[in-house]
C-alpha cells in the first residue's frame, strides 16, 4: 500500500493537541498529512482507509532500554537481597552457560511481547560476540543496538563499526561506571566522537554505585569483582554518578543515553541540561532490584526523558503498557501535573529524544516515520485521551506500523508468522 489514509475517533499526535475525528496520511513509509478527518479526506480523496471503530491513533511506544538477549534468564534468577546480591546471581547464571537455542527462542518470545505491547522502536543491549542480531532485524522494528562494553573488550574497540541503516542503528554502550575503568570510558567517547554516534551507559542506579564512585567501602569491590576476577581500578571520585561520568564527556560534544538515573542530586539536573543527556527510566526495574524510585519532579520541564522496561532479568514482563501505568502511578504519588499526558509523552517522543532519534519518530508530524500505533477503548476518549492509553492493556492493540508496514494486526502478527 503506498499511499494510505489512517482514521480515527481520536488521533494524539502526542507533539500537538489530541485531535478529534483525527485522520493521518501515510506515503512511502512517512506521514504527508495529518488533521480532522473532513479536512484530510477533502484534500486526499478516494485514498484506501483504515478506519476502526472506537480507537484512538498515536506514535509507536518507544521501549528505550531491554536487554532481550537476557529474555532466557526469567525466572532463574532466584531470591537476592540488593543490587549487588542481584548482579552477583546474573553472573553466576550466565557464567554457567546457555544454549544459543533457548538465547535465541526467548528473544524471539521477548519481540512478540514488546509488538503486541504497541512497542515499535527498542533501545537494546546487545553483547559484541551475540550472533543473533538478525533476529532483532527480522523484527521490522524500529531497533537501536547498543554493543555493550566492559575492559576487558577495550582493545576490540578501535575494530568496532557502528552499523547505521533505515531501522538499525549500532552505538557504544559502556556497561556501568562501576564495570568499565577510566581507560575505557575516556576510549569510548572519544570512538563515539570520532564515529559521530551516538553512546549509552547504565547510569546512578544503585546506593552501592555511588558510594563506589566516592572510593568508599561498597559491595561490588568486597563482592563482585572477586567473583569476575576484576582488579579495582583508581577512579577520579566524585559525588554523584552524572558528575563522574561530566567529568569523562568534558563538555565534549557527545549524545549520551543514561539509563536508570534513580541516583540523582538536584545539582545533576544541571549537568544533565547543559549537557543535553538523553535519560532512561526503567521504573519497574528499580523497584525489584530495590533501588529506589526516580524523582520526576526533579526531571519536570526536561524533555530528553524516555522509558524502558529493563530485561526480563529484572522485570517480570515486557508488556510496556503496564511499565506506562507504573510510571504513570509513581507521577500520581509524586504531584506530577497531568501524569497520563506526561507518561504517555515519555513512553513516545520522549523516548525517542532520550535516543536522539526524534527527527525519525516519537510523534506524529509530517516528514517522520509511519510508526504509528491503533489502540481500542470502551469509554468515552473526550475525556482524557491520555487517561485511555495509561489504562490500555495489549488485548486493546489494534494494529501497530513502523515506517508504513503493518508489524502487528490483532489476532495475526507479522512478526509470528515468519
Ligand atoms: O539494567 C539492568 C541493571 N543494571 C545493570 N545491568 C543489567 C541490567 N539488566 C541486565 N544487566 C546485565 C548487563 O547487561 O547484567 C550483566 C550485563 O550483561 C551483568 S555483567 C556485569
Ligand atoms: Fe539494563
Amino acid at each position: 500500500m503506498e499511499k494510505f489514509l489512517l482514521a480515527a475517533d481520536m488521533v494524539i499526535p502526542v507533539s500537538s493537541e489530541p485531535i478529534r475525528n483525527g485522520a493521518v496520511v501515510v506515503e512511502g513509509g512517512r506521514i504527508v498529512d495529518i488533521g480532522t478527518s473532513e479536512k484530510i479526506e477533502a484534500a486526499h480523496p478516494r485514498l484506501p482507509e483504515i478506519r476502526r471503530p472506537n480507537s484512538l491513533i498515536l506514535p509507536g511506544f518507544v521501549n528505550a532500554h531491554t536487554h532481550l538477549e537476557l529474555s532466557w534468564t526469567k525466572g532463574k534468577i532466584g531470591g537476592f537481597e540488593d543490587f549487588t546480591g542481584w548482579l552477583e546471581r546474573l553472573v553466576t547464571l550466565k557464567a554457567g552457560g546457555v544454549d544459543q537455542d533457548l538465547v535465541e527462542d526467548s528473544m524471539r518470545m521477548g519481540i512478540r511481547d514488546a509488538i503486541e505491547s504497541g512497542v515499535t522502536t527498542i533501545g537494546e543491549i546487545s553483547s559484541l560476540d551475540f550472533g543473533g542480531r538478525e533476529i532483532l532485524k527480522e523484527s521490522g522494528m524500529r531497533i537501536i543496538a547498543f554493543l555493550e562494553l566492559f575492559d576487558r573488550v577495550s582493545k576490540r574497540l578501535s575494530s568496532l563499526e557502528f552499523k547505521s541503516e533505515d531501522l538499525y542503528e549500532e552505538r557504544p554502550f559502556p556497561h556501568a561506571p562501576y564495570s568499565c575503568g577510566p581507560e575505557l570510558l575516556d576510549a569510548v567517547f572519544a570512538c563515539a566522537r570520532e564515529n559521530a554516534v551516538a553512546a549509552g551507559i547504565h547510569l546512578g542506579e544503585s546506593p552501592d554505585e555511588v558510594d563506589f564512585l566516592r572510593n568508599l567501602p561498597n559491595e561490588f569491590e568486597r563482592k563482585i569483582f572477586p567473583l569476575i576476577k576484576k582488579k579495582s581500578f583508581k577512579r577520579p571520585g566524585a559525588e554523584t554518578p552524572m558528575r563522574y561520568i561530566d567529568g569523562f564527556l568534558r563538555g565534549g560534544d557527545i549524545k549520551l543515553s543514561a539509563v536508570h538515573m534513580v541516583q540523582v542530586a538536584a545539582e545533576d539536573m544541571e549537568i544533565v541540561r547543559s549537557a543535553d543527556i538523553g535519560v532512561i527510566l526503567c521504573p519497574r526495574s528499580n523497584v525489584l532490584l530495590n533501588v529506589g524510585k526516580p524523582n520526576l519532579r526533579q526531571m519536570l520541564g526536561y524533555e530528553r526523558v524516555g522509558l524502558g522496561t529493563d530485561g526480563l532479568s529484572s522485570n517480570s514482563d515486557l508488556d510496556f503498557f503496564r511499565e506506562i501505568r507504573f510510571l504513570h502511578d509513581i507521577m500520581v504519588e509524586q504531584g506530577i501535573p497531568q501524569s497520563a499526558r506526561m507518561a504517555v509523552y515519555f513512553a513516545t517522543l520522549g523516548g525517542a529524544r532520550a535516543l536522539f532519534i526524534e527527527e525519525r519518530t516519537g510523534s506524529l508530524e509530517i516528514g517522520k516515520s509511519a510508526d504509528i500505533i491503533c489502540v481500542d477503548h470502551e469509554g468515552e476518549v473526550d475525556s482524557d485521551p491520555y487517561f485511555c492509553i495509561v489504562s490500555s492493556n495489549p488485548q486493546n492493540l489494534q494494529f501497530s506500523m513502523v515506517g508504513g508496514n503493518f508489524v502487528y494486526r490483532k489476532d495475526s502478527c507479522a512478526f509470528c508468522e515468519h
